[in-house]
C-alpha cells in the first residue's frame, strides 16, 4: 500500500507540474496576444513564465511579421531575446516602452505583487516603471488574497554587501519576522544579483500596508529595492487548473 501511494503522490506531482506547466503558457500567451502590437517596444521579464511570452512573441513575429524591440530585465531574461532572434534593445536607446510583461511570485487581491523570487527584482521593477502598461502573467498557484497566503518565501529585499546585517537587522526591528540572506543552493556563499549585490528574504509574519512597509524599507540606507510592487500593475492574467484564463484588473 506505501508504495502505491508513493507512486500515486508522485504521479500526482508529475500532473501538478504539468498543469502549471500549462497555465503558465495559457496566462503569457493570453498577454501577449492582447496587449503587444506592431512597431510596440515591449519589456521582457525574468522567470519560467516569461519564457512561454517570449515564445509567443518569436511565433508572432514570424507569423505576423509583427516588427518590435525587446528590453530585457536580466541575464536570463536578454538570453532568451537572442536566443530566440528577437530585437533586442536597451532603456539608453527605449527610455520608455508600450508594455513590459512579467511574472510573479505572489499577486494579491489589489494587484500588490511580490516578485524578485530569482533574484532579479531591481531590473523588473526599473522596467516595469518606464512601461506605459505592466502586465503580470502567473499560474493558478500566485493568485491570492492576501500576501503570504502562497508565497512562503518572503518579500526579497536586495541590498549593497556591506550593509546587509545592519539593514536585516533594522527590518527585523521595525516590521517583526526575519530577514534571511539568501545563499547560493551550493551554499558556497550568497547569491548575488546582476547587479553585484546581495539579496534578503524578508518572511514577514502578519499583512501590512505594503505601501508604507515598501517606502520605509526603501529608505534604509544600503537598501537599493523591495521586491513589492505596489500601484504597478495594469493586469494581472492567470492560467487556471481547468485551462481557463483569469484576468485580474
Ligand atoms: C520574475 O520571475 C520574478 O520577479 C519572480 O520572482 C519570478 C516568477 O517566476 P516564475 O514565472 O517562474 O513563477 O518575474
Amino acid at each position: 500500500v506505501l508504495r502505491l501511494s508513493f507512486r500515486s503522490s508522485e504521479r500526482h506531482a508529475r500532473v501538478c507540474s504539468v498543469m502549471a506547466e500549462e497555465a503558465k503558457k495559457l496566462a503569457a500567451f493570453a498577454a501577449v496576444d492582447n496587449h503587444v502590437q506592431n512597431n510596440h517596444v515591449v519589456g521582457v521579464g525574468s522567470g519560467s513564465t516569461i519564457v512561454y511570452a517570449v515564445d509567443r512573441l518569436a511565433q508572432r513575429v514570424r507569423q505576423e511579421k509583427l516588427n518590435i524591440v525587446c528590453v530585457p530585465t536580466s541575464f536570463q531574461a536578454r538570453q532568451l531575446v537572442l536566443q530566440h532572434g528577437l530585437n533586442l534593445s536597451d532603456l539608453d536607446r527605449h527610455p520608455e516602452l508600450d508594455v513590459a510583461i512579467d511574472g510573479a511570485d505572489e499577486v494579491d487581491a489589489g494587484l500588490t505583487l511580490i516578485k524578485g523570487g530569482g533574484g532579479c527584482l531591481t531590473q523588473e521593477k526599473i522596467v516595469a516603471g518606464c512601461a506605459k502598461k505592466f502586465i503580470v502573467i502567473a499560474d493558478y498557484r500566485k493568485d491570492s488574497v492576501s500576501l503570504g497566503e502562497q508565497w512562503k518565501k518572503g518579500v526579497p529585499v536586495e541590498v549593497v554587501p556591506m550593509a546587509y546585517v545592519p539593514v536585516s537587522r533594522r527590518i527585523e526591528r521595525c516590521f517583526g519576522g526575519e530577514a534571511v540572506l539568501r545563499m547560493a543552493v551550493s551554499k558556497a556563499g550568497p547569491v548575488v544579483t546582476d547587479n553585484g549585490n546581495f539579496l534578503l528574504d524578508w518572511k514577514f509574519e502578519s499583512p501590512h500596508n505594503w505601501a508604507e512597509v515598501h517606502k520605509d524599507i526603501k529608505m534604509i540606507p544600503g537598501v537599493v529595492e523591495t521586491g513589492l510592487f505596489v500601484g504597478m500593475a495594469e493586469r494581472a492574467y492567470f492560467g487556471m487548473e481547468d485551462g481557463t484564463v483569469r484576468v485580474r484588473d
